[in-house]
């Protein structure tokens, strides 16, 4: 069943018959077909490319994840089949791996435009199960067969499906901002790596062995088959280490395994140079086009080399990014074209008559199409002028356009002489074919969609935004960098013409687009833009729109200051939940949310108490719904009740887990030089603070680094409660820690106006507005309670009542100011920041008795709860 001439290698030779008897011609119609569809909409995307943030990442995948991966799978197995003189694979499995691969890349593509990670997952994971089939498939084909001289070439095909599947959870991890910010530089350089040098690279070179001495019309050297073992063993094992050294952040694996793949690449390249006979080739378009894809493959690579060896992985990210598109044209698109023009006659011409006109048809201006092409990749691959280097791309798309014209004329002259077959095949061919249209279909959609919403250039005023306006115009300075907007949020008056000057201060380029607004090009290190927002009446999102950068949390709030206006609007259910000023109280907490325990714990045993606090940053759930980066002490705010006798000795080992800033702490309750145990430490530094408490009291500690304000007001601070001696046992005992809640970026202008204004978003008992009204705390009717409480401001004081009862028993700084054998009653507990106490109360029958803040402004914004009282 398997006639010589079936053979590549052996070159020339006539057509095989095959392709006909078995439908292989139609199926090969098909999937080219869907290979320029791909192409034509990478095109599409490209020339979108400055009215459209994301079509830069659209382009590159279009053509990588959709045309080259679908060539890829088609001609691997077709290649594999000959080379190790296999039985051909179940067609229709061939077709549901290669409807797979093209519905998984569909669902990638729609799930990154549409910001959707869910659908990019389940894309992700429908192309990788379908790689993973199309591997197992080259593995087993190798098994029983016969084998021949390019046995080994199978080898590339089996570790580029490999490479694939590390690319494609890269990506994933990538786009749905899972990497983290901190890994997001070093994974993207990774997932770049193995998929152009390992899905693309690998079976280029591969192929190469066997493609160039055939459209050359020479036998094949006799080493070739030694060569491209060792060959394959260089690129291969480089390219692992490389990608493992990039994705760990360790430069020097990734030097040395990029130094193994070149070494590799002279070794074919080599081969190739000596495989030149001084005599007309078959097709001498094919060869040149080869030869030149084999340059630049040599070109990029050396390139990569130098710069990752010249500079550290951060920064090199930009350099090696602009090499993309000199790979992406010259390598990829080169070896496609020059492998079509070879290629195409032979599996679609029914004989050597049509196989020479088709081949006519494709190599048709061949050499002022190539020399575009390249002079084109020069323009882009040299650092010169954006405009020259748009030219570049103009020009390389220009000969891409011109070869699928040629192609899609031959497909469609191939396809007309299909159906005057008598054809058998056409069953087979329907699914794929329908499979195309549908695809190819959908995208131009998308494209044509997001094209129409690009309104990204020129002083574009956004929608919604007709109204008075207040006149003013401020313009606030943003910088991107580190995965990050800074400042993350701006507040202005509603009606403020807004314009940001935004800045990218990373090596990596990024960009800002505001919701329903303009956005800004994509811009490089140090560059400039200034976006012109428009009045603001309403709060709106912006946030970078390259592909995760938004979920690994590149975005800004900008938000109207103005309440009233809100409110009457009925915008509160907008989609930023800290967005909208003071937090909806009457709202529900997120579900899983717990209260934190007003629990005043027993004193431990033994004299000495000893515990490790750790300064660090945590997110929290600071209102119903309201999410707030804290800074705490051990995670929570206010940091953990410590609780002692008088004469205890408290040794506290404070370390410091914020990776960006210095802390300290203050303990009010002992007495000690604030110089060494109150010191600033630095982050991963530690101190031992050992105080004996030498006096009862409710004390506070807080952190002591300047700017206190800061420090205190977003979180770090906590009591000590030292018993007096001789305190009775009562039924409940509570602490309750108050202070003021500033929504915002911490260290943000926004937020710290608001301290210095005291101009809180909310008064909170033990750091969560409202908290205890939703959570009650419960005793029995008769119950003797104490409630602690601790002042913590930073700068309010509290007036402390429970509505319904009367304190009995006072003591406030150190002393009794009542005790029950005494006429007097009490109605609050006044403490002036940082004072600290306790009341106590019995509650005489059953019902609701809220605690407050007597101040209403506080009790009304959050300082507020509830003790249900039951028979
Ligand atoms: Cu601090």
């Amino acid at each position: 069943m398997h006639s010589k001439s079936d053979d590549p290698a052996v070159g020339g030779g006539r057509p095989p018959s095959r392709f006909k008897a078995s439908g292989l011609r139609s199926r090969h119609l098909a999937a080219h077909a869907l290979i320029a569809a791909w192409a034509v909409l990478a095109l599409l995307a490209a020339s979108a490319q400055q009215t459209l943030p994301v079509a830069r990442w659209l382009a590159i995948h279009l053509f990588l994840l959709g045309a080259a991966t679908t060539a890829i799978v088609v001609w691997s197995e077709h290649f594999a089949v000959a080379m190790l003189h296999a039985t051909l694979p179940d067609r229709r499995w061939s077709n549901a791996r290669l409807a797979g691969v093209n519905i998984g890349v569909v669902g990638v593509l729609t799930g990154v435009w549409a910001d959707h990670p869910v659908l990019t997952g389940a894309g992700c994971a429908l192309l990788v199960t379908a790689i993973g089939a199309h591997l197992v498939v080259l593995v087993r084909m190798g098994r029983g067969a016969l084998g021949g001289r390019l046995a080994p070439i199978a080898d590339y095909y089996r570790a580029a499906a490999a490479a694939l599947i590390i690319g494609a959870v890269l990506g994933w991890l990538l786009a749905t901002g899972k990497a983290g910010p901190q890994h997001y530089s070093g994974l993207k350089l990774a997932h770049a790596h193995v998929t152009l040098l390992g899905w693309i690279g690998l079976p280029v070179l591969g192929t190469l062995f066997m493609l160039w001495p055939t459209v050359l019309g020479v036998r094949m050297a006799e080493r070739t088959t030694r060569l491209a073992r060792r060959v394959l063993v260089l690129t291969g094992g480089g390219l692992l280490t490389a990608v493992a050294g990039l994705a760990a952040d360790w430069r020097p694996a990734a030097v040395l395994g990029i130094a193994g793949y070149a070494v590799g690449v002279a070794v074919a390249v080599q081969l190739f140079a000596r495989t030149v006979r001084r005599r007309p080739a078959i097709s001498a378009a094919a060869a040149w086009m080869l030869a030149a894809a084999a340059a630049w493959l040599c070109v990029g690579v050396v390139a990569d080399l130098v710069v990752l060896a010249a500079r550290p992985l951060a920064e090199a990210q930009d350099d090696i990014g602009s090499l993309v598109p000199v790979l992406l044209v010259g390598l990829v698109a080169q070896v496609l074209i020059g492998a079509l023009t070879y290629l195409l006659p032979i599996v679609l011409a029914g004989g050597p008559k049509e196989r020479a006109a088709l081949r006519a048809v494709l190599e048709r201006w061949w050499k002022p199409r190539l020399a575009v092409l390249n002079l084109g990749v020069a323009l882009l691959a040299l650092p010169l002028p954006d405009r020259v280097a748009t030219a570049g791309v103009l020009l390389a798309g220009a000969a891409g356009a011109a070869f699928l014209a040629l192609a899609v004329r031959v497909l469609l002259r191939s396809g007309r002489g299909l159906l005057h077959d008598a054809d058998q095949a056409g069953a087979a061919r329907r699914p794929v074919l329908w499979g195309t249209a549908a695809g190819a279909v959908l995208i131009v959609l998308a494209v044509l969609v997001a094209n129409s919403g690009g309104d990204t250039d020129g002083p574009a005023v956004a929608a919604g935004t007709a109204g008075a306006g207040t006149g003013t115009t401020r313009t606030v300075a943003v910088t991107l960098a580190d995965m990050r907007v800074r400042p993350a949020r701006i507040e202005v008056a509603a009606g403020t013409d807004l314009r940001l000057k935004v800045t990218n201060t990373n090596a990596q380029r990024h960009d800002l687009k505001v919701e329903d607004g303009p956005a800004t090009p994509m811009l490089g290190k140090g560059h400039t833009h200034v976006l012109d927002v428009g009045q603001v009446t309403k709060n709106r999102e912006a946030w970078c729109t390259l592909p995760g950068h938004r979920a690994a949390g590149m975005t800004l709030d900008i938000v109207v200051k103005d309440d009233t206006a809100t409110d009457s609007t009925g915008h509160e259910g907008h989609t930023s939940a800290a967005a909208s000023g003071a937090p909806d109280l009457s709202a529900d907490f997120s579900s899983g949310w717990r209260p934190r325990t007003a629990d005043l714990a027993p004193v431990a045993g033994g004299t000495v108490h000893k515990a490790e606090l750790h300064a660090a940053r945590a997110t929290v759930e600071v209102a119903p719904g309201v999410k707030q980066q804290m800074w705490t002490f051990g995670g929570t705010a206010p940091g953990p009740t410590l609780h002692g006798k008088v004469g205890d000795v408290f040794e506290i080992t404070l370390v410091n887990d914020d990776p960006s800033m210095g802390h300290g702490i203050d303990f009010h309750a002992g007495s000690l030089a604030p110089d060494e145990p109150m010191r600033t430490i630095q982050p991963g530094e530690r101190l031992v603070y050992r105080f004996r408490a030498e006096k009862a009291g409710a004390w506070l500690y807080h952190c002591s680094t300047a700017p206190m304000l800061q420090h205190m007001g977003n979180g770090m601070y906590g009591a000590v409660i030292i018993d007096p001696p001789g305190l009775k046992k009562v039924d409940h005992e509570y602490v309750l820690v108050s202070s003021e809640l500033y929504l915002g970026t911490p260290g943000s202008t926004a937020q710290v106006t608001k301290m210095r204004q005291d101009t809180p978003d909310a008064w909170v008992f033990n750091g969560i507005a409202n908290q205890y009204t939703q959570r009650p705390l419960t005793v029995k009717a008769g119950d003797r309670a104490r409630f602690w409480v601790v002042a913590a401001g930073p700068s309010d004081g509290i007036a402390f009542h429970i509505v319904g009862t009367v304190f009995d028993t006072v003591y406030k700084e150190g002393a009794y100011l009542l005790e029950p054998d005494q006429a007097g009653g009490s109605q609050a507990l006044d403490l002036a920041t940082a004072q600290g106490g306790f009341v106590e109360t019995t509650f005489p029958e059953a019902g609701h008795y809220a605690f407050v803040d007597h101040d209403m402004r506080h009790a009304e914004a959050g300082a507020h709860g509830m003790v249900e009282v039951s028979d």
